[in-house]
């Protein structure tokens, strides 16, 4: 249950503000512009959470690309990401053989990340690297690491700019940290 009290009244302070996101997703952009010259890669987003990311992030790509959206979830308990992913919606382009780049709002266990890049690479990419805006490396359960990250952060939860709780916030143009008692049930 989520006690609602204002969308920017519910958070506890700001993380990253709007300005510091723009400058570093200006940066990725502009690394990702020179790795991938010439090799008109597939920029491959994971909805929902990594919508704003993604559009912010393509725009800032100075070179020749192409777009597909993946929609997955997670089977096990609702808070809990089990590592095991079904495809809602699955992509319209074929990657055998292109260079791929994942785009994701946030890696925590790595659990989601550990088996979609498990189930691209049975479809033989000619390279598969992925890019976080967040990073928690503090509540990592497998071995996995982005290949480019935006901010590593502390093990709190976020929310805003694509990242949600219970499917609300997801519009705040900064990451804040929300007040405990807006998913603390009332006594
Ligand atoms: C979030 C996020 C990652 C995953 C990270 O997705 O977008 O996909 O959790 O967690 P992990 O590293 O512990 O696996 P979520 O399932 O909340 O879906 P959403 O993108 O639609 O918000
Ligand atoms: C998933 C997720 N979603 C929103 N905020 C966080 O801090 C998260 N970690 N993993």
């Amino acid at each position: 249950m989520i006690n609602k009290m204002g969308l920017t009244e519910d958070i506890k302070y700001v993380l990253l503000s709007e300005e510091q996101i723009r400058a570093r997703v200006k940066e990725l952009g502009a690394q990702l512009t020179e790795d991938y010259r010439g090799k008109n890669p597939i920029f491959l987003c994971v909805l929902k959470g990594a919508v704003n990311f993604y559009a912010d992030l393509t725009r800032s790509m100075g070179d020749y690309m192409e777009m597909d959206f993946i929609s997955i979830s997670s089977y096990g308990a609702a808070q809990k990401t089990s590592g095991i992913v079904r495809i809602n919606k699955d992509l319209d382009s074929s990657i055998t053989g292109r260079h791929v780049i994942i785009v994701e709002d946030i890696m925590d266990s790595g659990l989601t990340l550990n088996h979609l890049t498990s189930v691209l690479r049975t479809r033989e990419p000619a390279s598969l690297k992925i890019v976080c805006l967040l990073d928690k490396p503090e509540r990592r359960e497998c071995a996995i690491t982005p290949d480019y990250v935006g901010f590593v952060i502390p093990n709190e939860f976020v929310v805003g700019y694509g990242l949600d709780f219970a499917g609300t916030y997801r519009n705040l143009p900064f990451i804040g940290v929300l007040k405990p008692e807006v998913y603390t049930e009332a006594k």
